[in-house]
């Protein structure tokens, strides 16, 4: 995936992220069927949000776009952006525990155990299918991503206990930010 094609072919906007508790977050994103100018433009605008932000992947439906878009870019460099349209998990091998955040959670991190290694089948940003083999921080990353299209949040993955001294964490930033 070449980075150049959306400095330069197509106007890019940052997007607003969406954050829990925010409904639409929990929407199932709809298949993409065709990957239209707007979606080409939807790809362009989360590349700049995730950079942005920074973040090293970003759904969709985070940026209110309830459909099966992702990007990601787990490298240094911040040069190699993987773009997954329709991404399906297709094989899953052993576990892991990272530490995991979510630009739709402010300021939450916690460690979440996932699948080591997955295997996926995607179609690029020009309708192609290919499949790729993924570890480490990508393989969660991806695991990550493909819960936000499904509605699910790293957040709904820990236990009952920390879930409600998130909420009421996040309750509190959001009354500090009035
Ligand atoms: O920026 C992000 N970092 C991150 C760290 C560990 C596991 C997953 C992620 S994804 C997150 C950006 C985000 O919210 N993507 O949906
Ligand atoms: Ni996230």
């Amino acid at each position: 995936m070449q980075n150049d094609d959306f400095l330069t072919a197509t106007s890019m906007a940052l997007r607003t992220i969406l954050h829990l508790p925010d409904p639409r977050l929990r929407r199932q994103a709809a298949p993409v069927t065709e990957v239209t100018p707007a979606i080409r433009q939807l790809i362009a605008d989360m590349a700049a949000t995730m950079y942005a932000a920074p973040g090293v992947g970003l759904a969709a439906i985070q940026v209110d776009e309830p459909v099966r878009v992702v990007v990601i870019d787990v490298s240094e460099e911040r040069n190699a952006l993987l773009v997954l349209i329709n991404p399906e998990i297709i094989a899953t091998d052993g576990e892991q525990t990272l530490e995991e955040g979510c630009l739709s959670v402010p300021g939450i991190y916690e460690p979440v155990t996932r699948a080591a290694h997955v295997k996926i089948r995607a179609r690029d940003r020009d309708g192609a299918p290919f499949e790729l083999a993924a570890d480490g921080l990508l393989a969660t990353c991806i695991q990550h991503e493909i819960d936000h299209l499904d509605g699910r949040l790293f957040v709904d993955r820990l236990s009952r206990l920390k879930q409600g001294r998130i909420r009421k964490k996040l309750e509190k930033q959001s009354r500090l930010a009035m």
